[in-house]
């Protein structure tokens, strides 16, 4: 994430990530603080293992971009809701990447679907991750037509 103001936001993904039993790392590095960092950190991170990046930041959101320019690993973005805007600005600076550069961007706060995503890319070439994410779904169906209108009414 761009700032650790951002971690509000952003450990939702962390726990849907604890939720499947994925590793993971998180970060602050700005792309715009620490640019060099930023860099060196991205272009490490497919020699320590990494399959999937999820960035999130917010107001001049670059940060999804420019990780998606230093490496071909898929990158997820999350445009962080920003004070000024409401997050329209940070949506829009991650989601117009140009032809070439792509970044899978969330909804505004979207930090659990971002997991979502990476757990269904590393279900792949994983059938017990797959197995696990079909039954998220399953019961997540369930959830709803097992609705009654006791709960809303
Ligand atoms: C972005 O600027 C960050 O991702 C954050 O959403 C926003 C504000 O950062 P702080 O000023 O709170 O550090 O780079």
């Amino acid at each position: 994430m761009g700032s650790a103001s951002d971690w509000d936001v952003m450990s939702a993904a962390c726990a849907t990530l604890d939720d499947f039993g994925i590793s993971y790392e998180k970060k602050v590095l700005s792309a715009h603080r620490n640019p060099g960092p930023l860099a060196e950190y991205v272009k490490a991170a497919p020699g320590n293992g990494t399959e999937v990046i999820i960035a999130g930041a917010g107001g001049a959101a670059h940060l999804p971009g420019v990780i998606a320019a230093l490496t071909t690993l898929p990158v997820i973005g999350v445009p962080v809701k920003s004070k000024a805007l409401n997050g329209l600005d940070s949506l829009l600076s991650i989601v117009q990447m140009p032809s070439g550069i792509p970044v899978a961007t969330m909804a505004i706060d979207g930090a659990r679907n971002a997991a979502l995503y990476a757990v269904a890319i590393l279900a792949l070439k994983d059938s017990g991750l797959s197995e696990k994410l079909q039954e998220f779904r399953k019961q997540q169906s369930d959830k709803v037509l097992n609705t009654t209108t006791n709960d809303y009414s």
